[in-house]
């Protein structure tokens, strides 16, 4: 469906199957539209951007966890093309209403929410919902309607401002990084509701539906049989189990502090672990899933006064950790009201942690603290205020640290040291060069690691015996030989970071891993469940079959690599025609303490090549030809992006 919010026109648009032939679905499809309609010139904030919401290929089918909304736009931060994704309940929701994506283009001359209610589509004003909270939102409006089914996604006050870290907010999900929340505040769509209740039909049910039976069975096995040696929010499936795990010693000392910057190797003391599971334990209402999943990754939280919410994953750190804050209570307090602002509570914290840096730096002063109070938690608060109205200084932090920084000048440059392509990343600082985040942070196209890492081990085991289990039952892997690789690996010595796995190796692991993302971010599967996790349930021998039997398209694993890998150049090719090139492609430059600068470029030459990149980092023309994307490599040359082929 197709919504001109100048004119206030609808269409409904019949899907091209051979587009889905090309491109799956979701984010893959959302790639091409970008490309066919989405010039380079186009910036965030101008009308040709487009906002899209889609599902995934398989959202609403009866597989488990095939239920993310994937969203891509061009980001006010790094005029990239950006791709946040919710779970929750909406993207089902609009395949039930008969829909694959909503396309939105142009402007809405004043504040509306949309209303998709199966065939009935209608634009309605939402002048009483300005300032309302993203949460506050959703119940307002399936109340108006008088539809307590209906999913909504909305935006805060932070998205009406256009605040460069603008989220959208959806039941217990969010579509956090990289600005959404802003492009759709700039459109002037407050929400989105939608009501679905037609049925969704598969080519070949029984064949689908026995391939599901494999896949229970094996969720069961694994939620049964937490993996041994790793980390315990690896050991299981499903997003990262933040809600049910409250041991973060991990976390606390592992991750850095304040806007990225100190280790606190001796935080996660006995006091400090009892008083935190206290209070996790009493603000955990009960645990919540997405769609159709199993898994419970979210927390339903009533914490004091703050009124009920939902999380799941890093929020409850990332404010606290910012703000150098002890109590876990402030992380659950300011959640809350920084979810109903709606901003993506990884950059966020991290702008506020540089505002105060550049103030204790005397680089920002008492004039522009004016009025703030000078606890760590009222200031962080104070500071969330100003941002999300754009007030004061606020109005200079709402683009985030790279932006501000530079707007700031005076040395404020030399303290956005966390940026990659202008975004704010995890406040993971560690000792020695890890080769694979090295390429990982480098070159994917969410500028994010999430989007990357997920089942090879995040470090190599100490002992060969839990080596040797652990290869002993890996049927997920895509070939054999990365069960060498993977027992070769020591945690010291030979055979250790950083040059081991070798640039190859690396190549070949990064490229396996980032697949299995694109292929769940097509299909609308949560990560937790395929991509972004040791050993889950679905992967490259199961997708294709479930693919082929729920359309028909008979695919098998070469065909769906093919399909996966277009759609990544393609999306590559729309970055590198907006200017993004190797130069862009490197981790922040105290990411590791110990660097290697020749060696990183050697990592960094040897992925392109395996790629099918040139030195530039731009798809050469003989990899477009092989992925059907002649028309791609037309447009390079004639641009002068793509040269000597
Ligand atoms: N921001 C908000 N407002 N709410 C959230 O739940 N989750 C964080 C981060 N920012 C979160 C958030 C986590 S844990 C992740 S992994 C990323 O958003 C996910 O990014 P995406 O939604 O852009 O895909
Ligand atoms: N699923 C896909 N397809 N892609 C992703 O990047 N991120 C995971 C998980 N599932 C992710 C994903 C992570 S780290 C988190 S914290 C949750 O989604 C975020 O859930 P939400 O987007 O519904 O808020
Ligand atoms: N990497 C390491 N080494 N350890 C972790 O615990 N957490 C993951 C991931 N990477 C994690 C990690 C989780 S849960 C999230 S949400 C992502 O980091 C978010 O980072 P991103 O925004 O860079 O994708
Ligand atoms: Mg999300
Ligand atoms: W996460």
């Amino acid at each position: 469906m197709e919504i001109d919010l100048a004119t206030g026109k609808i269409e409904r648009v019949e899907t091209d199957p051979n587009l889905l032939g090309q491109h799956l679905g979701g984010l893959g499809t959302n790639v091409k539209l970008m490309w066919d309609r989405v010039p380079p010139e186009t910036k965030a904030f101008d009308p040709e951007n487009l906002l899209i919401f889609s599902n995934g290929l398989l959202c609403g089918t009866p597989a488990f966890s095939m239920n993310r909304t994937v969203l891509s736009f061009v980001s006010p931060q790094s005029d990239l093309l950006a791709y946040p994704m919710m779970g929750g309940f909406w993207a089902t929701e609009l395949k039930f209403a008969g829909y694959d994506k909503v396309i939105f283009r142009n402007k809405s001359p004043k504040l509306v929410y949309i209303y998709i209610n199966n065939d009935k589509v209608e634009i309605r004003d939402a002048a009483h919902l300005k300032g309302k909270g993203a949460v506050e939102t959703q119940e307002l409006i399936r109340e108006e309607l008088k539809e307590p089914r209906a999913q909504v996604a909305a935006i805060g006050l932070a998205g009406e401002n256009r605040v460069f870290t603008a989220s959208i907010e959806q039941g217990r999900s969010s579509a956090s990084r990289l600005g959404g929340g802003a492009v759709m505040g700039d459109k002037n769509i407050k929400a989105v509701a939608v009501r679905g209740t037609k049925d969704v039909n598969l080519a070949r049910g029984a064949e689908f539906m026995a391939h599901m039976k494999d896949i229970t069975k094996y969720i069961h096995y694994r939620n049964n049989n937490p993996l041994p040696g790793v980390m315990t929010i690896l050991s299981g499936i499903g997003s990262p189990q933040e809600m049910k795990h409250t041991d973060e010693k991990w976390h606390t000392e592992s991750f850095a502090w304040g806007n990225a910057r100190k280790r606190r190797k001796d935080f996660w003391t006995k006091d400090i672990e009892k008083s935190w599971k206290e209070t996790q334990d009493n603000a955990i209402k009960r645990f919540v899933s997405c769609f159709n999943c199993p898994q419970q990754c979210g927390g339903l939280i009533t914490h004091g006064d703050v009124s009920s919410y939902m999380m799941k994953c890093f929020s409850k750190l990332t404010y606290l950790m910012g703000a150098y804050v002890d109590d876990l209570d402030f992380g659950f307090r300011i959640a809350k009201r920084a979810f109903e602002y709606g901003v993506d509570s990884f950059s966020t914290p991290q702008i506020l942690a540089f505002a105060v840096e550049l103030y204790e730096a005397g680089i920002l002063t008492d004039k522009d603290f004016e009025g703030c109070p000078t606890d760590k938690e009222g200031r962080f608060v104070w500071l969330l205020d100003r941002l999300v109205r754009r007030e004061g200084i606020g109005d200079v932090l709402a683009d985030g640290t790279y932006w501000a920084a530079r707007k700031i000048g005076n040395g404020a440059e030399a303290y956005d040291h966390n940026t990659v392509k202008k975004h704010e990343q995890m406040n993971i600082k560690l000792g020695m060069l890890d080769p694979l985040y090295y390429l990982m942070y480098a070159t994917n196209e969410k500028i994010s690691i999430t989007q990357i890492e997920g089942n090879w081990p995040q470090g190599a085991f100490p002992s060969r015996e839990d080596r040797e289990a652990f290869v002993a039952d890996w049927p997920q892997l895509p070939d054999d030989k990365f069960k060498q690789y993977f027992l070769d690996w020591n945690p010291r010595g030979e055979n250790s970071n950083p040059y081991y796995p070798t640039p190859q190796m690396c190549s070949e692991i990064v490229d396996w891993m980032e697949m299995l993302h694109n292929v769940d971010d097509a299909i609308g599967l949560c990560a937790g469940m395929g991509s972004f996790c040791l050993k889950p349930p679905y992967h490259i021998h199961n997708y294709p079959k479930l693919i082929s039997a729920a359309t028909g398209m008979d695919l098998d694993e070469e065909g769906l690599k093919k399909i996966v890998s277009r759609s990544r150049n393609l999306h590559r090719a729309f970055n590198n025609r907006r200017g993004m090139t190797r130069a862009d492609e490197k981790p922040p430059e105290d990411h590791w303490k110990h660097r290697f600068p020749e060696y990183e470029e050697q990592l960094l030459s040897t992925y392109y090549t395996y790629k099918g990149w040139n030195h530039d980092g731009v798809p050469t023309r003989e990899k477009l030809m092989e992925l059907d994307l002649g028309y791609v490599a037309d447009d390079l040359e004639k641009r002068g992006i793509l040269k000597d082929g």
